[in-house]
């Protein structure tokens, strides 16, 4: 079966479902996109495939699927038959819950981003203000996982939950969101980009 992701490089959101890939050691076809300055993701040809015009988009088969959160909770589904990555016990509504947030309000440091980088015109002190009520929703949730010895967002090993959150926590100073304020944050990141198949991204680089 072949996979295709419509892809972006420096998308944090296709940056989730390239890291699942990775971590799955499943291969696929790279569609890459001309999101900037192209619009590619705003032609009529991808309209057909997510009529959002937004990235990523995978196709699993003849099955298109659109949004990060949805796509790794496929892959999961279908491709991590031990349940590594999702697990089907009690941790299941734990790790959707995170997963809503990263696709939720964890966005607001997308969009800083967006409006830092390529100038799109939105109300960047809100989404500014609103990333940094999320992380630390997330901080002291990762600070009281750290004082009872746990690392990950839920349980004991790297869900979805924290592949849905990372790119947009890593990513975060290019809309002007520092990580001063959150060291459990910072330490979560820092294993988190040192897991084996870890894959890095411009401005998210390999752990030295
Ligand atoms: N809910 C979607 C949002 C993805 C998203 O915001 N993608 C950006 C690129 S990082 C995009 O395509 N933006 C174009 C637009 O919204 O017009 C997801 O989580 O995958």
């Amino acid at each position: 079966m072949t996979i295709t992701l419509y892809d972006y490089t420096l998308s944090g959101s296709c940056y989730k479902v390239r890291l699942l890939l990775n971590f799955l050691g499943l291969s696929y076809d790279r569609r890459q996109m001309n999101f900037y300055p192209g619009r590619q993701h705003k032609s009529p040809e991808f309209l057909e495939i997510n009529p959002l015009g937004q990235l990523p988009a995978l196709q699993d088969g003849d099955l298109i699927l659109r949004d990060a959160q949805a796509i790794l909770c496929h892959l999961a589904n279908k491709y991590d038959a031990d349940g590594h990555w999702l697990p089907r016990d009690e941790r299941f509504g734990d790790v959707m819950m995170w997963v809503m947030f990263a696709g939720g309000e964890l966005m607001n440091s997308s969009a800083a981003r967006l409006h830092d980088a390529l100038g799109y015109k939105l109300d960047v002190h809100a989404a500014r203000t609103n990333a940094h009520a999320a992380f630390r929703v997330l901080e002291d949730h990762m600070t009281a996982r750290e004082i009872a010895g746990r690392k990950w967002i839920v349980g004991d090993t790297p869900t979805i939950a924290d592949i849905a959150s990372f790119p947009y926590i890593a990513l975060s100073g290019e809309g002007g969101i520092g990580h001063e304020d959150y060291p459990a944050l910072r330490n979560w990141m820092r294993d988190f980009r040192r897991l084996d198949r870890f894959h890095a991204m411009p401005g998210v680089p390999e752990f030295v």
